[in-house]
């Protein structure tokens, strides 16, 4: 199965992108075909800073690299570096009605959040993430739960292609993870954690051991004593014990025997330690591959090439189908 998936550049890669996202990635390059992107041209439809933009594309690199994506196995490169998506995601957008992407719950979501910044692009962010993943016949894309409508949309379009010319592509499906889709914030267990937010409401995967510490013991949690997962009573509680579940590998009703009689702030100390610990070869490897330019870019190259040959071929046949020389 060829596999697409992609972050954004943008302010921190924390928690809830690696488990909802990442940490499927690295399973499923064992017996895929998984191409990697960091989409920077996603990362321009809300505020940014044109200085940073390369810092954040090599910080989520080496991300990739840290959790144990392959380059030699999976594909991994930059987005803007292949023009053949711009030019998919201009040609999708012309069989893509307006009142489907107005129907976008993320479009509304950033629009309320990004008030002065309401641009055309951010309005047609899921066409060009239709774009990305069409333009490899990708057959399915892991992502966290907020992506979902998004991959809908992207088999929709599919679809019409298919039928509007002729049939080019399969009609990509969203892999979600059964625990960790949505990471909820550390500050309001209600919302989704998101790298937009105040950083204390999200785990930095480049977080040192007291900026974890500090930011899960201030977590908010709720009332009541009991460590129990009940997602609509404790929210709070509930998504700590995700995130501990998932890192521990133990089921969460193991880990709410482990605490039966024993405080929030002992629960919140054992979890702080246990992400510090998880989080470790993050840092090790962020200060390894900073000091390791020539190699970093030499991946990003490497993987232009590769996607490009593949988007290319792709692209050539879209343009035929569609009359263009
Ligand atoms: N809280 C979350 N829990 C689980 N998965 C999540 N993802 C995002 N937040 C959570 C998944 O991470 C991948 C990368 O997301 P993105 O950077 O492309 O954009 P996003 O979904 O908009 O992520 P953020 O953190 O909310 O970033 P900002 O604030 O920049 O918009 C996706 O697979 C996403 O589902």
């Amino acid at each position: 199965m060829r596999i697409f998936s992609g972050i954004r550049p943008t302010n921190e890669i924390h928690i809830g992108n690696y488990l909802g996202a990442i940490k499927q990635w690295i399973e499923l390059q064992e017996k895929n075909e998984c191409v990697f992107s960091i989409v920077d041209l996603h990362a321009i439809t809300t505020p940014y800073n044109p200085k940073q933009l390369q810092k954040d594309i090599l910080n989520v690199l080496i991300i990739y690299l840290a959790a144990g994506i392959d380059a030699d196995k999976s594909i991994i490169f930059v987005q803007s570096q292949v023009k053949e998506h711009a030019e998919l995601a201009w040609l999708l957008s012309t069989i893509t009605p307006m009142g489907e992407l107005n129907r976008m719950t993320q479009f509304k979501e950033k629009s309320k959040e990004h008030k002065d910044y309401v641009n055309s692009g951010l309005f047609n962010y899921p066409v060009l993430m239709a774009a990305d993943i069409l333009l490899y016949k990708a057959e399915a894309v892991p992502v966290g739960k907020d992506q979902e409508q998004h991959v809908e949309l992207a088999r929709t379009i599919a679809r019409r292609f298919n039928q509007k010319f002729q049939k080019t592509f399969s009609e990509p499906k969203a892999l979600i993870p059964k625990e960790g889709a949505k990471i909820m914030s550390l500050v309001n267990p209600k919302k989704k954690m998101s790298k937009s937010d105040e950083p204390k409401s999200y785990i930095s995967l480049f977080d040192n051991p007291e900026q974890i510490q500090k930011k899960i013991i201030s977590a908010k949690t709720d009332s009541g004593k009991d460590i129990r997962y009940n997602i609509t009573k404790k929210p709070g509680i509930s998504n700590l014990l995700t995130i501990y579940s998932l890192l521990t590998k133990k089921p969460i009703p193991e880990i709410e025997n482990q605490f039966k009689k024993k405080s929030y702030s002992e629960f919140k100390k054992s979890l702080s330690k246990i992400t510090v610990d998880y989080l470790e070869p993050f840092r090790r490897k962020q200060k390894e591959l900073l000091t390791r330019e020539v190699y970093v870019q030499e991946i990003l190259r490497q993987g232009q090439i590769r996607a490009q040959s593949i988007a290319q071929e792709i692209m050539q046949d879209v343009r035929g189908k569609m009359g263009l020389s």
